[in-house]
């Protein structure tokens, strides 16, 4: 994925004008666009194809199976069009390993801590585990809540350079400078943008966000 803004925009609009209308709107600010169940349901597979025409695809399918299944789900998100795939860790190392082999140069991710309050009760306690099981699995990345942004600290500490794409930026209450202060690479944004009256402005002002802190670290 390149890191030009460093901002990816989380699409999960279920009417799919509005969201290529979006994706089009936000094309020169985001560096991925990553896409959900929920415009994958409300739409076809194609919507994958679709959009990464347009920009690169990250489908955050959070796959949690058996090996077998995590190859056969990843195998086809890359067929059609994904560069990225957002895996689950809590489901062991040889499923993990199944998802990396099968991206074939695609990028996976790994879940460490989620972002939502719920996310402290499972995944917190054991986010550094999934975070080291990760380097340890060949993958490209983790994700960690930018709604706990001291936490991304930590979990850079164990991941070293693998980069960390971090959630729950407005809507859910985390700031993108915040999160990319504390070691994410990448900020994913959803509501905040396609809800917006105007999305390309929203997105501008988070990338704005995100290069003014990245500037700020750099005198440092
Ligand atoms: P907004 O809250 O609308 O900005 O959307 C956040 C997006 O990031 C959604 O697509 C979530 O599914 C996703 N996400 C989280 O919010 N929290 C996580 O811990 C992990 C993810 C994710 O894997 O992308």
């Amino acid at each position: 994925m390149r890191s030009r803004t460093r901002l990816i925009l989380g699409l999960d609009e279920t009417r799919e004008d509005k969201a290529l209308s979006v994706v089009e709107m936000v094309r020169d600010h985001v560096d991925a666009i990553k896409i959900n169940w929920p415009l994958v349901l409300s739409t076809s597979p194609g919507i994958i194809t679709r959009v990464s025409r347009i920009a690169e695809v990250i489908c955050d399918f959070k796959v949690a199976d058996i090996p077998n299944t995590n190859r056969l789900i990843v195998q086809q998100a890359v067929a059609l069009g994904a560069s990225g795939v957002i895996v689950h860790g809590f489901t062991g190392r040889d499923s993990v390993r199944a998802a990396v082999d099968a991206a074939r140069g695609a990028e996976v991710f790994v879940v460490t801590e989620m972002s939502h309050p719920g996310g402290e009760e499972f995944t917190a306690p054991v986010a550094c585990r999934l975070a080291s099981l990760a380097v340890e699995c060949g993958a490209s990345g983790v994700i960690a809540p930018a709604t706990r942004p001291e936490r991304i600290k930590v979990i850079r500490d164990v991941v070293g350079k693998l980069k960390i794409l971090s959630p729950g930026v407005g809507a859910q209450g985390g700031d993108a400078a915040d999160a990319i202060a504390n070691g994410a690479d990448y900020v994913i944004v959803g509501r905040s943008i396609f809800n917006a009256s105007d999305p390309r402005g929203a997105a501008k002002e988070i990338c704005e966000q995100i290069a003014g802190t990245l500037s700020l670290a750099k005198k440092r």
